[in-house]
């Protein structure tokens, strides 16, 4: 596919509810969009980097240098033929895995639309739907949270989950197994947690949760396997995972029983699938991450949920929960029964809304075929 044009933009939204975790709270988002033009055809990519380098090292300023200066001019001067051609093309530069992300994404999106079929089929995908779950953010209140959750499961969400921090944890896991006894409840630390916590974590296991989601270090899997052995429920790892090197040291240890997939966070889709491959060999089950995406890289996480060992409900959920209006046409719908229906039209199935895209655009960069790498 012969690439002729990259454009980078940085575009503004507010979130419709602001959104707590044990890192900080966002009330809007800034977000990196890449746009690949290619014979006659417009792919898009969303790079989830937050506003802070608090979930990961990598921020929507770093993203931005990194895909201007040596990402996008590495792949405008390229010849790739599929999503596949872009991790060895981003290989001289370290980390920056979000970033990469965006951009091997888009290339992967572009392939689907020439080739005419689904995203989620050239992905290796087998589910016309997928399980929806949400992830609720700490609240002002327990009773704030209890409302939220009895919205959530009247809306059909089959998985609830909640950010947890000290403090905002036992109290609350309590107040809403007394309420909900039988629901599948989970719990995401995002690392507020130390080794020496193990006996204090160890008392959640009477609250039968799915699993606990990255409880300890972010860049760390051996603790986590010692506080696997010491506990009964699952440990999901999300930030220490970047790779399928990782997914199988983590599963060789035994820091968790479950995985959480975000094609950002590993560099791209030909990663997520590496280490859905690897899970699928240990016989762990995966699901797909959200990072408070727009509509274009939801529509590539539900693309990318509907592999086979996807088997536990994902946070991916509609949009109207994150966006009082979406940027793609139509937005993302969650039924009754809590699933999306993955597209079948060419590409991600989902029209990208330019003209409102235009206006929320605060930045923007082109790199063209011939531009050279900043030395
Ligand atoms: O750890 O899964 C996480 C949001 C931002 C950063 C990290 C995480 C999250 C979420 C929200 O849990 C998931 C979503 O609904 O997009
Ligand atoms: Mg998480």
């Amino acid at each position: 596919m012969k690439i002729e044009a990259i454009h980078l933009r940085e575009i503004q939204m507010p979130l419709a509810h602001p959104f707590e975790t044990s890192f900080g709270v966002t009330t809007g988002r800034r977000i990196l969009l890449i746009e690949i033009e290619a014979e006659g055809l417009t792919a898009w990519g969303e790079c989830v980097a937050g506003e802070h380098p608090y979930y990961s090292d990598e921020q929507v300023d770093t993203a931005w240098h990194i895909t201007a200066t040596e990402l996008a001019p590495r792949l405008v001067n390229a010849e790739v033929s599929s999503g596949r051609d872009c991790p060895a093309l981003f290989e001289q530069v370290r980390g920056h895995r979000m970033a990469k992300a965006a951009l091997e994404n888009a290339v992967w999106d572009l392939d689907a639309q020439q080739q005419g079929i689904a995203l989620a089929k050239l992905l290796g995908g087998t589910r016309d739907i997928i399980p929806c779950g949400v992830s609720i953010g700490i609240q002002a209140t327990p009773e704030k949270l209890m409302e939220t959750i009895a919205k959530e499961l009247a809306a059909g969400y089959q998985r609830i989950k909640l950010k947890c921090k000290p403090g905002w944890d036992s109290t609350i896991f309590a107040m809403v197994r007394e309420c909900w006894p039988n629901i599948l409840l989970s719990c995401d630390a995002n690392s507020a947690y130390r080794l020496a916590d193990a006996d204090h974590i160890a008392a959640w296991d009477q609250f039968n949760l799915l699993m606990i989601e990255q409880p300890l270090w972010h860049d760390d899997f051996y603790f986590h396997a010692r506080l696997q052995h010491r506990i009964n429920t699952k440990i999901c790892l999300d930030e220490c995972i970047r790779n399928r090197r990782d997914a199988r040291a983590a599963l060789e240890l035994g820091s968790g029983k479950i995985i959480n997939i975000k094609a950002g966070r590993v560099g791209g889709f030909t990663e997520a699938i590496a280490i859905h491959d690897v899970a699928q060999e240990f016989g762990i089950p995966v699901w797909c991450g959200g990072m408070l995406e727009t509509g274009i890289g939801r529509a590539h996480n539900i693309a990318i949920s509907s592999l086979p060992n996807f088997t536990l409900p994902g946070d991916v959920s509609a949009s109207k929960r994150y966006w009082t209006q979406d940027i793609i046409e139509p937005e993302v719908t969650v039924s009754s029964a809590g699933t999306i229906t993955v597209p079948t039209a060419p590409g991600s199935g989902f029209a990208v809304q330019s003209d409102r895209i235009e206006r929320i655009t605060v930045r923007r960069q082109t790199l063209r075929r011939g531009d050279a790498i900043i030395s």
